[in-house]
C-alpha cells in the first residue's frame, strides 16, 4: 500500500486504523476522510495526517481527493451498522450500497486497490449457526446484512469484470477502548466495560445465552493490514473472508470482567430489535480459509482482551 485513503475515518475502526497506518506507512501516505467539513466534525479528527471531506454519495468528491493525493488504495469504512439500519433502512441502503458503488467506480477509473469490511451480518437464520463455513447459505434478514452480501458480490464482480483488486473480511463484533461503536448489535460488548468501570453496574440489552463472534481491535487492524499486504495470486476468496477471535454470550464476558472488578453486577433489559438481529447471526464462525490463504491468526482471546481493555480504560477514565 503506498498512498491510502480511509473513508469513515472518524468511526470505531477508522480512528484506530489511521494511527496504526501512520505508524507503518508514515503520515504523508495516509489521507483521512468523512462526510463532514473538518471544523464541523463531532468526532476527533487526527491531526497527524491530511483530512478531506469526502461524501461517499458524491462520486466527484471521491475522485477529486483520489486524484489530488495520488491515492492507490482505498479503505472504505463509511457505513451504517445493523441496529441503526433497521431504524432507517432507506438511508442504510443509500449509504452502504450507493456509497460502495461510487467508491468501486472511482477505484475502477483510477486503478485503486480497495478494502471493504463485510460482517457476520452477511449470514442469516438459514445459515448453519455453529462453526459457520466460509462458503455457505447467505440469506440475511436485516437490511444491513443484505447490504453486506450485496457488497461482497459487487466487490467480487468488480474484481472479475474490471480487474479491480477488491478484498474484504467478515468482521465480528469489534471491541475497543478508543472510539465507541454506533448503532450495532454487538455494541453491548464494548459498553459493558465502560459501565463496569464507571458505575459498577451494566444493564445488558442482549439475552443471556446469545453467542456471537467478537474480536479485539488490534486483531481487526492486523487483519486489514495483513490481508492487504498478501500477494494477490495467493487469494482464492476475496470478498469476504470469515475472521474471528472468540465467541461468548453476555454471561461469559460478565464473569470475565468480574474477575477484575469483583463488585460488578449485571441485569437484563432486552432490546427486541437487537435480540432478533443477534438471533439471526451465527454463534461462531469458521475462519480456517483466512488462516490458510493469508495466514490470519488473532492474538487476543476473551481473557487477554478483558485484561487489556480494563487496564487501558482505567487510564482513560481516571
Ligand atoms: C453490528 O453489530 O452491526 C456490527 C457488525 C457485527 O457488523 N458490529
Amino acid at each position: 500500500m503506498n498512498k491510502i485513503l480511509i473513508t469513515g475515518a472518524l468511526g470505531q475502526i477508522g480512528s484506530e486504523l489511521t494511527l496504526k497506518l501512520i505508524e507503518i506507512y508514515g503520515s504523508k501516505n495516509i489521507v483521512t476522510s468523512s462526510h463532514c467539513n473538518r471544523n464541523e466534525c463531532k468526532k476527533k479528527v487526527i491531526d497527524e495526517a491530511p483530512y478531506e471531506k469526502v461524501d461517499v454519495l458524491k462520486p466527484e468528491e471521491i475522485a477529486e481527493v483520489v486524484e489530488n493525493h495520488k491515492i492507490d488504495t482505498i479503505i472504505h469504512l463509511a457505513s451504517i451498522l445493523s441496529a441503526k439500519g433497521e431504524a432507517n433502512p432507506h438511508r442504510l441502503w443509500n449509504i452502504n450500497m450507493n456509497g460502495l458503488y461510487n467508491i468501486l467506480e472511482v477505484a475502477r477509473e483510477k486503478r485503486c486497490r480497495i478494502f471493504v469490511p463485510s460482517s457476520i451480518a452477511a449470514f442469516g437464520p438459514s445459515t448453519p449457526m455453529d462453526n459457520t463455513p466460509q462458503d455457505t447459505i447467505q440469506r440475511p434478514s436485516t437490511i444491513y446484512g443484505i447490504s453486506k452480501v450485496s457488497g461482497e458480490l459487487l466487490c467480487d464482480y468488480y474484481f472479475h469484470r474490471f480487474g479491480v483488486d477488491t478484498r474484504g473480511v467478515r468482521f465480528p463484533g469489534l471491541i475497543s477502548h478508543v472510539a465507541l461503536p454506533g448503532g450495532g448489535t454487538t455494541d453491548y460488548a464494548v459498553h459493558i466495560f465502560y459501565e463496569a468501570l464507571k458505575t459498577g453496574h451494566f444493564t445488558c440489552n442482549i439475552r443471556a445465552g446469545t453467542y456471537m463472534d467478537m474480536m479485539y481491535m488490534p486483531d481487526a487492524l492486523n487483519a486489514i493490514i495483513k490481508l492487504m499486504e498478501t500477494d494477490s495470486d495467493k487469494l482464492t476468496h476475496r470478498n469476504a473472508f470469515n475472521v474471528t477471535a472468540m465467541s461468548f454470550d453476555p454471561e461469559e464476558i460478565y464473569k470475565e470482567i468480574k474477575k477484575h472488578i469483583p463488585h460488578f453486577t449485571m441485569d437484563y433489559e432486552v432490546d427486541e430489535v437487537k435480540q432478533k438481529i443477534a438471533d439471526s447471526w451465527p454463534n461462531s464462525i469458521d475462519d480456517s480459509v483466512a488462516r490458510k490463504e493469508w495466514g490470519w491468526k488473532p492474538e487476543y482471546n476473551l481473557s487477554s482482551m478483558t485484561t487489556d481493555m480494563i487496564e487501558k480504560l482505567r487510564k482513560k477514565l481516571n
